[in-house]
């Protein structure tokens, strides 16, 4: 193996972690137990349990549920259906598509948790949070693709070529060797496969493969950094790119991981129905199946490169191709955060909105839909908007502008807040003219800040921030509740802000002359602010 081969080599990680509803709920009764607030008994490790979604029947509506109430059911869940069960519960034949009846009479000392709710819906935030900590563990070893709620890719390719290069092999060969060697048996033959693979002397190990089992070193420290920091028991898969790792991290599960062998993959791939593979389960999956009639991955890998052309296309039939050779260049790519959320509609010809009342119409379904994936934005990344903007498409604006203006003020949360101060700068706008008409309207959030617990002061700050910002558009600013230290200011932060509330804040740490500090000072300024072109 040449090094420019070497080159072309990475070491991708795809984890999972185990019944992941049930572990996290399982901490949560277990810090609730060792606070005094419930008796132990589901709590302890080896009792089978269940999540349960809430009853959207329930009378009376859909009741509130927070994270911190006892959300353990002991009666009344018989028709819940169940969306999380642990290998307890698993062992005794409970799956994800029964009833809470069926798992208590499979499971008769079943614990039953209901997920949290709010505002009538399932409220994600605990796991989201519990997702996020476990992230934030394994971003150690390398770039981290979170690809759900809890499940993320990792490339480890050159933590790996570090760990080849500062660890003996022996080091790492003892804690690699914890890993199942998918398709063992096939590349040596020799019995008990998985031990004969992992027992070659070093020199008959292929440079590739070593690289993976360094990246198996790498997964089990994350995997057991997990276990003893948080809690968590995750399985994965150790490849040579996302797809394989993907389709190998489930084979051995829980709490283990799987190394594919590289000579194992056309054989893992041979069976392997087609919908198995990203990209090939839905619409496009089909047509293939049935324009080839295939149905396993070998069978793709087979067909005439020509045949797959005639059916769709020349570029993507490379695609198929490569992926039916288990060949898969998608990097490991961390998501950036969106600098802004927004969403719009346009109204043209005679759908121009030409009415206050009209136009409140559609603000108040713009809002809620904002309002929706500001919350979803919140529980991704764990921060909160601090600024609203209306974007108006008008032929009145055709003079001034390009026929598009904006108008900005503080983001109050919440659907009907943002409705509420869009409509003031909507009315703002439109007063002065005798006949307006909108042809597009939108509404964006912006201005993000982050709720990291670590930054606590900060936080601190934007608790007086956000107050300051809930006061309707109108009236004024409540002052800060507590003063502010300067020194507890994050000046690029604050910076960010808008600067009525930028003033607010140094009014409350006296950094502002005593002129402009006063009560009704602030609330011109906040007034004025609604009122400026930006
Ligand atoms: N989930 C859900 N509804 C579904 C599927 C899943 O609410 N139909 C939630 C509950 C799961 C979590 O998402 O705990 C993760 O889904 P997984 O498919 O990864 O399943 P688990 O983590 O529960 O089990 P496994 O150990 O098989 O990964
Ligand atoms: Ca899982």
């Amino acid at each position: 193996m040449t090094t420019r081969a070497i080159a072309t080599h990475r070491v991708v990680a795809h984890l999972d972690l185990d019944a992941f509803y049930c572990q996290v709920e399982r901490r949560d009764l277990r810090a609730k137990t060792a606070a005094g607030r419930r008796d132990g008994r589901a709590s302890a490790e080896d009792v089978p349990l269940v999540v349960v979604q809430y009853n959207p029947f329930e009378r009376g509506g859909v009741r509130a549920l927070a994270p911190d109430d006892d959300r353990e059911l002991r009666d009344g869940f018989e028709n819940h259906s169940l969306i999380a069960v642990s290998y307890e519960a698993r062992a005794r034949g409970v799956k994800r598509n029964m009833r809470g009846r069926e798992a208590r009479a499979l499971a008769p000392a079943c614990a039953v948790v209901q997920v949290p709710t709010r505002r009538s819906k399932a409220d994600l935030t605990l796991y989201r949070e519990a997702g996020r900590e476990v992230a934030a563990v394994l971003a150690r070893g390398g770039t981290i693709e979170r690809a759900s709620i809890d499940e993320a890719y990792l490339d480890l390719t050159e933590s790996a070529k570090k760990v080849l290069e500062e660890t003996a092999w022996a080091t790492i060969l003892e804690k690699a060797r914890t890993s199942h060697a998918a398709g063992a048996s096939a590349v040596s033959g020799k019995g008990y496969a998985s031990v004969a693979w992992w027992n070659r002397d070093e020199s008959e190990w292929r440079e590739e493969e070593k690289l993976l089992a360094a990246g198996a070193y790498i997964c089990f420290n994350l995997r057991k950094a997990c276990v003893d920091e948080l809690g968590y028991t995750l399985s994965a898969g150790i490849a040579l790119n996302k797809m394989l790792a993907k389709l190998t991290s489930g084979m051995n599960k829980p709490a283990s991981q799987t190394v594919l062998c590289p000579d194992h993959t056309s054989t893992l791939l041979d069976e392997l129905p087609i919908d198995r593979i990203r990209g090939l389960g839905a619409k496009f999956g089909r047509e293939l199946a049935d324009g080839l009639n295939v149905k396993t991955i070998g069978e793709l890998a087979r067909t005439p490169l020509r045949k797959l052309e005639e059916v769709c296309g020349e570029e993507k039939a490379q695609w198929v191709r490569k992926v039916s050779l288990g060949l898969d260049d998608d990097p490991v790519k961390a998501r950036e955060m969106p600098k802004s959320i927004g969403t719009g509609k346009t109204f043209r010809g005679a759908l121009a909105i030409r009415s206050i009342a009209s136009a409140k119409h559609w603000l108040a379904e713009l809002t809620a839909e904002l309002n929706d994936r500001c919350e979803a934005d919140e529980e991704e990344w764990n921060r909160v908007p601090k600024l609203l903007t209306l974007g108006l498409s008008s032929p009145d604006e055709r003079e001034t502008s390009s026929g598009h203006c904006s108008r900005r003020c503080p983001l109050r949360p919440g659907a009907d807040e943002m409705a509420q101060d869009a409509l003031t700068l909507l009315s703002k706008w439109a007063s002065g003219r005798e006949r307006w008409s909108i042809t597009g309207m939108s509404v964006s959030a912006s201005n993000f800040v982050s709720l990291e617990k670590d930054s606590g002061d900060v936080v601190e700050m934007f608790k007086n921030a956000t107050k300051a910002a809930k006061a309707p558009a109108s009236v004024s600013a409540t002052p800060a509740a507590s003063p502010i230290k300067a020194d507890q200011i994050d000046k690029n932060v604050l910076a960010e802000l808008p600067e009525a509330i930028q003033r607010e804040i140094r009014a409350s740490m006296g950094l502002l002359d005593k002129s402009t500090g006063g009560g009704v000072k602030r609330k011109n300024e906040i007034t004025n602010y609604f009122s400026k072109k930006r």
